[in-house]
């Protein structure tokens, strides 16, 4: 396996394989293989565009050649950051063919987070699109460039605006000619892509999936979503991300043959006329993007759209309100499906005989018959059934350790290898799951994942900032927002400049504090040295005020 990553232990690889869910395909292998099955088949809408599952095939091919020829080849890290257009597929295939490895950057990143990406991948290329929703990604990758040193290459999707150190992926393409035809390719056993986590940790920590256990998540999902070569999957949520790339998401559907319209934006005026324009049967969103939908439909500004052809709302990334969620149905007319999961591997799902209670309230059960999972209270003994305590999770597609990350690794993982997800839960009878809470240093805002002192980190290089703890606080329409307690160092600093200052540092705007409070000092927190996480409870159990 790659360096810097933890392979499953002989005895899980072997017993994954006997019970068929690892079988030796790589994801390379898997298009060609619906290529072959579903040739004139429509596999992607979007941008003005539609290709067939021929004609993606072929285009991966023609651009795993041309990038062969820029001399990207196995186990080199390539840096993805592409909104949600037809080649953000082209090139992710292109790159499982030469056993190279995506690493998938969220549009909404910024200079930090690209920079840290390439540095720490040592990447041999960024993928990025000119420009997307009035921002440009190539100014992006040249500050990236000047500052790191690195990248070799900067791919544009699109024009790149006369940058002589930028090629366009059509010249690429066109520089890979007929295609390889048939290439060895990676070993499924190895490494396919490297995920992003949510962060609890400074920095986000990289996710190495492998093909065979990524495949086996997409195949049994698409099976327990009950995709079929009818379904047209509407992708309203940036694909790079693991919900819709697997959970089914269009590996999902392109598994079973179906249709991937690629939304630019998750607004339902944008994607109630999807819905009604390609007559999409699935999509998947996070619960805020569901609450806007709800309103649009219920009286609002989308009232008029016929959504007859929506069978499946898939809502996961952070809790979903039981009211909102018995609003799904009457409202949209489709059936609701809660889906709880992490790109680290484990997923639930809520599943479509589940009586409307379990569908409404719980976040769903396992995908596998192999997924261990055990309810833990702080000590790490399992507490009595349906108690609450700490998600742990071992199995046949959650990983055993993320990315050259030793320290961490040891904090995340247990000894016998179980991934401690850091969520509280509780089981219920029937096995079905209910996320009750938070054991782990993350916000959740409304889906996206920020880490505290990430941001912290960058309020403290202000020259105005002392010291700065930065909390979740309850907020009805995304779950929880952010605030920002800052301690001045001598006079206090403007807002909007303290803000702009961490906008300038590149962070993603997600990540930029919803509110900024400034206060003279954090509350005492008893003797001796507090940690941060401690010290965050502290600030806002003293400041934060009830929803
Ligand atoms: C409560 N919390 C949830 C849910 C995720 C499918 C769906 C989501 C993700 C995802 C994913 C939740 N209710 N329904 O990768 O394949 C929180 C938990 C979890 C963390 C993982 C997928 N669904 N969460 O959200 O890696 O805290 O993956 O541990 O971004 O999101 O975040 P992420």
């Amino acid at each position: 396996m790659l360096a810097g990553c933890t392979p499953w232990p002989a005895e899980f690889a072997e017993r994954y394989r006997r019970r068929g869910y690892w079988r030796g395909e790589t994801l390379g292998a898997f298009l060609r293989d619906r290529a072959d099955r579903f040739a004139d088949r429509t596999a992607v809408v979007g941008a003005g565009k539609r290709w067939s599952y021929a004609e993606l095939d072929t285009r991966a091919d023609r651009m795993a050649a041309g990038l062969a020829r820029l001399g990207i080849g196995a186990g080199d890290r390539v840096v993805v950051q592409l909104p949600n257009r037809p080649e953000v597929f082209e090139v992710a295939f292109a790159l499982f063919r030469l056993g190279a490895l995506p690493v998938y950057a969220l549009p909404a990143h910024r200079r930090a987070e690209i920079s840290y990406l390439c540095s720490f991948t040592e990447a041999a290329a960024l993928v990025v699109a000119d420009t997307d929703a009035g921002f440009d990604y190539r100014e992006l990758a040249e500050r990236v460039r000047t500052e790191t040193g690195g990248p070799e290459h900067i791919l544009v999707a699109g024009d790149t605006g006369g940058r002589a150190h930028m090629r366009p992926l059509e010249e690429v393409r066109a520089g890979g000619g007929a295609g390889p035809g048939t290439t060895a390719g990676p070993d499924p056993a190895e490494v396919a892509f490297l995920q992003l986590s949510g962060g609890t940790t400074g920095l986000p920590k990289l996710i190495p999936r492998t093909h065979d256990d990524y495949l086996y998540s997409v195949r049994a999902s698409a099976e327990i979503c009950e995709l079929d070569p009818g379904t047209v999957y509407l992708a309203a949520l940036p694909v790079v991300h693991n919900f819709p790339m697997s959970s089914p998401g269009f590996l999902g559907v392109f598994s079973a043959g179906g249709t991937v319209v690629l939304a630019p934006d998750p607004s339902p005026a944008t994607c109630l006329a999807a819905i009604e324009a390609e007559g999409v049967t699935h999509t998947a969103v996070v619960p805020p993007v569901a609450m806007l939908w709800l309103d649009a439909v219920d009286g609002g500004s989308q009232a008029h759209r016929d959504l007859t052809s929506l069978r499946v709302l898939q809502v996961g990334g952070a809790k979903f309100n039981p009211e909102a969620a018995r609003r799904v149905r009457p409202t949209l007319g489709c059936t609701l499906q809660q889906v709880f999961g992490m790109a680290e591997g484990l997923v639930n799902y809520t599943r479509h005989d589940d009586p409307e209670e379990v569908v409404v309230a719980t976040q769903g059960r396992p995908i596998s018959p192999d997924d261990e999972i055990r309810v833990v209270d702080s000590d790490g003994t399992e507490v009595a059934a349906g108690g609450l305590g700490e998600l742990q999770a071992r199995g046949p597609y959650t990983i055993r350790g993320y990315y050259r990350a030793p320290e961490h690794n040891a904090r995340a993982f247990t000894a016998d290898g179980f991934y401690r997800t850091g969520d509280l839960v509780r089981a219920t009878p029937t096995g079905h799951i209910v996320v009750e809470g938070r054991a782990k240093d993350q916000i959740n805002r409304g889906g996206e994942k920020i880490a505290p002192d990430e941001v912290e980190d960058h309020l403290l290089a202000h020259p105005g900032v002392h010291d700065a703890a930065v909390v979740a606080v309850p907020d009805r329409f995304l779950g929880e927002r952010t605030c920002a307690y800052v301690v001045p160092r001598g006079a206090e600093p403007a807002r909007s400049e303290l803000l702009a200052f961490l906008r300038e540092r590149g962070l993603a705007a997600y990540k930029i504090p919803d509110r900024l409070e400034f206060v003279d000092a954090f509350p005492a927190t008893g003797v001796g040295k507090v940690s941060r996480r401690e010290l965050r409870e502290a600030v806002r159990a003293a400041h934060a005020p009830a929803e």
